[in-house]
Order: structure tokens, then sequence, then C-alpha cells
């Protein structure tokens, strides 16, 4: 810990950059941090979250956050690197986020398609890279699945593609790709603790409720929907970004097979898409100067909906 430089919020690291800071992070917080492997890629990289919570002996709730689960957005790594280290800075000295992690395990992974985020990293040719690295499937010449599709949530109804050079293919079947099948396990096998769902992509500034389908409604939708205006109140606060609130039908076009679906089908109440800055100018390439004042609008935007369901 003494000599070591201060790790760089404000710039994009490659993904071997981001594992050593999960180690580093729970090495400098053992206390309260653990990193814990959940699965594997396709291509056999280990997919690791870091845990965050004191341990109190007690039964605790948990907030999901997952991050990088398309390769080219680079911003959501990005956040959920800024994410913890803002807990881990404030948690002693902020009596309610003292309590929150009392209370509550927070589990956040930084890069779920840690594939497809390499690959995007490799040249020009590749930085728009959305997918996982999941090989040609017979008769079709591309690869990747859109793992955004690929979840079992109406998966293949609706707001999808079977062409595999599309980019929202949605894969052989209903979680058919093991980054896929590594949320639903570990989500799956404790999701009556899971309070929150929060799945991070960019671009589009937008918060994003159940359904996707259009023929289903959340039976909560109405808080889901006030929660998310608080939290784009709060957004709007820091640094007067305006975000857009609603389920995708509503607000651009429906879809099929995402997490957030999916968490929301397992039970899990307060589950949100969060489609990061900007607005199209840069889109997925943000620039680094943007890092910051992102990840500090969505800290806000994330901490207002997790404090609504610690609270409630
Ligand atoms: N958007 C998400 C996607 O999986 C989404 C969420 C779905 C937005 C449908 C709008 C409509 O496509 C990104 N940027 O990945
Ligand atoms: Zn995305």
């Amino acid at each position: 810990v003494c000599n070591r430089p201060e790790y760089n919020y404000d710039k994009y690291h490659p993904m071997s950059e981001i594992s050593e800071w999960m180690t580093q992070v729970a090495k400098a917080y053992p206390d309260i941090v653990t990193v814990m492997d959940y699965g594997k890629t396709y291509e056999l990289r280990t997919i690791s979250l870091l845990k965050i919570g004191a341990d109190t002996g007690a039964k605790k709730k948990a907030i999901w956050m997952d991050c990088g689960i398309h390769a080219r957005e680079w911003i959501a790594p990005a956040f959920c690197q800024y994410f913890v280290s803002r807990i881990l800075r404030t948690y002693k000295t902020d009596p309610k986020m003292g309590e929150m992690i009392r209370n509550m395990d927070f589990y956040v992974t930084p890069v779920l398609n840690m594939d497809g985020y390499i690959y995007s990293w490799k040249d020009n040719s590749t930085r728009l890279w959305r997918k996982n690295r999941s090989p040609e499937p017979a008769g079709c010449n591309c690869s990747g699945t859109d793992l955004n599709r690929n979840f079992d949530a109406n998966w293949g109804t609706i707001g999808v593609s079977f062409d595999c050079c599309h980019a929202t293919y949605c894969g052989r079947g209903a979680e058919s790709e093991p980054e896929t099948l590594a949320v639903s396990y570990f989500v799956g096998s404790r999701k009556e603790d899971f309070l929150c769902f929060l799945t991070i992509h960019s671009y589009g500034q937008l918060l994003l409720v159940p359904y996707g389908h259009p023929n289903f409604t959340a039976a909560n939708y109405k808080e889901l929907m006030e929660v998310g205006m608080g939290a784009a109140e709060a957004i709007k606060k820091v640094h007067g970004k305006v975000y857009r609130v609603g389920t995708s039908p509503d607000i651009l076009y429906p879809n099929s097979g995402s997490s957030r679906d999916w968490a929301r089908f397992q039970g899990i109440p307060y589950s949100y898409t969060f489609e990061l800055r900007d607005d199209g100018r840069y889109g997925f390439e943000l620039p680094e100067d943007q890092i910051r004042p992102t990840c500090e609008e969505a800290y806000d935007g994330a901490l207002h909906i997790i404090t609504y369901a610690h609270n409630k």
C-alpha cells in the first residue's frame, strides 16, 4: 500500500490492469473486500467480482452491479471501478454508507464480457466490438453473441436477431453463453438476497426499467418509475445532465433476453439498466475527460436507488 501509486480513475484501463486493480483493492481492504470468482468466459478467463460489505455475522441483503457486458462501452467498467473506490473512500466517515455496508453486501463485476473487452482493446478495427467472443455457429460466418439478448427472459421473441453476424444476435438458445450462465447461477442461487440489480451500459443517458418486452408490466412499475425519476433528479443535480427514465419499448424499442428483465422475473424488485453518457456526440468513444463527471453523476443516481431499496 505504501509506495503504490494511486490508481488513475480518469483513464480507461485494459483488462490486465483492471484485474490487477481488483487484487490490490482486496489486499488494501481485507476486512470488507473479497474477490469472488464465479464463472469462465468462452476463452476460459475467470470472471470475478468484488464483494464489499462488513461481515457482521448476520444474514445480509445484497446489491448487484455489473459493468462491461458490452465490450465497446468502456465508460461502464470505468464506472464500476469508481463506484467501488468511492464506497471505500467514504464508508468510514459517511454514517449512511457505513450503515449500508453493515446491512448489505455489494457484488460488483467490473468487466463481465472480458473476452469482448480485450478484443475491443486490440486495434482500431475492433474498438467497436459489442458481443462476446463465442465462435461462429454452424452455417454462419460471424462470431459473438449479444449477452444482453441471451438471458432466459422471453428469449428470442422481440428486438433480437437470429443472424450471427448481427450486433443483437441472441445466441443458440437462452443461456447458451458461459458469461450469461455465470450471472444466472450466481444471482439465481441467492435471488432472495438481492434488492437491486443494476447493469451498466453506454450510451444514451437513460435509466431503463423492466420490462423490455411490451407484453409485460412489472408489478412495481410505478415504484420503479418513481425511484428512477428520483435517480435522474439526483444525476441532474451533479452536472446538469438529463437522463430519461422508462421501459425500453416506451423510450426506444422493445427487446428480449436482457439481464434486467431476467433479474426482475427472478423477483429482484429494483432492476435497472443505466445507459451512461453521452447522448451521441462521442458515443462509445467517450473522451477520458468525461469519465470523472460521468461517474460522479451516475454514482449519485445509483446511490439514490440503493438507498431507497435499503431503507424500505
Ligand atoms: N443498450 C442496451 C442493449 O442491450 C437497450 C439496452 C435495449 C436500450 C433496448 C434500448 C433499447 O441494447 C446498449 N447500449 O447496449
Ligand atoms: Zn450495452
